[in-house]
């Protein structure tokens, strides 16, 4: 158990949206729009102090919290813990002096089972007024989050909810099984071993991993990697209209602008401006917001869906299915059942290509990045059943027209030679040693296409990409 304290301030800022799908950014083709949110982040754990500067209670970080003012993203920092964990959350209120707003502001821990008091409904309990006199302590709230089930939560300001969560006032909130929870599932992990379940040796479970690597207390919610993909919808109108202190009307609704973790395609491509610098000494979460997926073939990676936004959203994955490990912090009915009838793998799971997810939802998506190549290495080189090549049938396109041929987006795909992966190439590398087959990229999208446009420019919006690479061990394919 840990006492996990955090501190976030509520303030205001601007975010860029693009308006084109051109990489690297086009600096003149960005759209300034006011938002709210929360900075900030984890204070300490447990008497362990993470970032003395969030320590609103000693003066010297007066100014440093003056300085926060007008600093606000979307989405605000990821919280997170794990079951038996205490998740203390202090909320500071900077106001919103651009728009000359002076507000209360509260935390909801949407979907944790909380008191009355703590749960942030301002109608019901209280919310925290402006920080006035930065010459004195602040008027804090400490909110508590008693962690009990794992799952995919969020969290928001409950105060106006229409305008200050249209406006950003949001972020990730996850908990994580802990290692005894686990274990009371029979869930373990041998020194020197590997994890073990009801005593058997589990291979495909990372000895590195982690209470950290299962989303649930179940032994088929293993994942290597895990995302969150926070979703909302912007109509910059209403953003426009409260900085200018007017009086929008919620019922007006119409948003231009689909968000993915605060931004829009092709951003959404890009490394998240608030991800720490690998080494920078102040990573306080081991999850961010990343919404570009990379993973190796063969590794099991899982989606963590949370839908902030207005609209209902049809998130469709292209390349494989998507298996529901979780819904709303409860872990699927189908993996009681499954377990049950002593089937095996993700055998009798929900599985699907399109999730619904309506506003204040979360989903938990699990995906295996299968091998494609045993079924389609050799048709694409080499051509089968009397059908020419794709790689012939490309070079003759190419002739025809070479802007038929997708330019690969070079950001943030870490390879040597782009065009290795494009067309030309792959076709003249039969050999296994140079296995040109990846990597491979497969888009993932909000299927109501017309919000996969930013302002109605398309391809924009709530769309992003999976990188798929070579596996660790490349197993030799021959052409036959
Ligand atoms: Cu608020």
């Amino acid at each position: 158990m840990s006492v996990r304290h955090y501190v976030l301030a509520a303030t205001d800022g601007f975010i860029e949206l693009p308006t084109s799908p051109e990489l690297p950014p086009v600096e003149t083709e960005r759209r300034k729009v006011y938002v709210f949110g929360f900075v900030g982040g984890l204070f300490k754990i447990n008497n362990k102090v993470v970032n003395e500067d969030l320590d609103w209670t000693n003066p010297s970080n007066f100014p440093k919290f003056k300085e926060l003012i007008g600093t606000a993203t979307i989405p605000s920092p990821m919280v997170c813990g794990k079951i038996g964990d205490k998740v203390y959350i202090t909320l500071i209120n900077l106001g919103m002096p651009t728009a000359g707003i002076m507000d209360t502001h509260t935390v909801h821990m949407h979907g944790a089972h909380v008191a009355t008091q703590v749960d942030g409904f301002p109608e019901t309990s209280f919310g925290v007024p402006m920080w006035m006199d930065f010459d004195r302590k602040p008027p804090v709230a400490t909110y508590l989050f008693d962690t009990q089930h794992a799952g995919t939560y969020m969290y928001h300001c409950h105060v106006e909810a229409s305008e200050h969560i249209q406006m950003g006032m949001y972020g990730g909130l996850v908990v994580y099984p802990s290692m005894k929870s686990l274990a009371l599932a029979g869930i373990t992990k041998s020194p020197g071993c590997g994890w073990l379940y009801k005593g058997k040796l589990q291979e495909h479970i990372s000895k590195t991993a982690t209470n950290r690597n299962f989303a649930y207390n179940d032994i088929r919610s293993y994942f290597d990697k895990e995302y969150v993909m926070l979703l909302s919808d912007i109509d910059t109108r209403w953003h426009d209209s409260v900085e200018a202190g007017g009086n929008f009307n919620p019922v007006d609704f119409k948003p231009d602008f689909w968000l993915v973790n605060g931004r829009a395609f092709p951003d959404t491509l890009l490394p998240h401006p608030l991800t720490s610098k690998v080494g920078s000494g102040k990573k306080v979460s081991p999850i961010n917001y990343e919404s570009y997926v990379h993973v190796k073939t063969g590794e099991m990676f899982l989606l963590r869906m949370i839908n902030m936004g207005y609209q209902v959203v049809p998130w469709h994955i292209h390349g494989w299915h998507f298996t529901v490990v979780g819904k709303d912090a409860e872990p699927s009915p189908f993996l009681i059942i499954s377990e049950k009838l002593e089937l095996h793998g993700h055998e009798g799971l929900e599985r699907g290509f399109t999730a619904t997810i309506g506003s204040g939802e979360t989903f938990d998506l699990l995906i295996e990045a299968e091998d494609k190549r045993p079924e389609y290495r050799n048709y694409i080189v080499n051509g089968q059943d009397c059908i020419a090549s794709v790689c012939k049938q490309m070079r003759k396109i190419n002739i025809i027209d070479p802007n038929a041929i997708a330019d690969i987006p070079t950001q943030p795909v870490n390879i040597n030679n782009i065009q290795t992966v494009n067309y030309v190439e792959i076709c003249n590398e039969p050999s296994c040693d140079n296995d040109n087959f990846f990597p491979q990229f497969y888009p993932m999208h909000n299927h109501d296409d017309y919000k996969v446009t930013n302002n109605g420019v398309y391809p924009g919006g709530q769309l992003t990409y999976i990188q798929t690479d070579a596996p660790d061990k490349k197993p030799c394919h021959t052409n036959e």
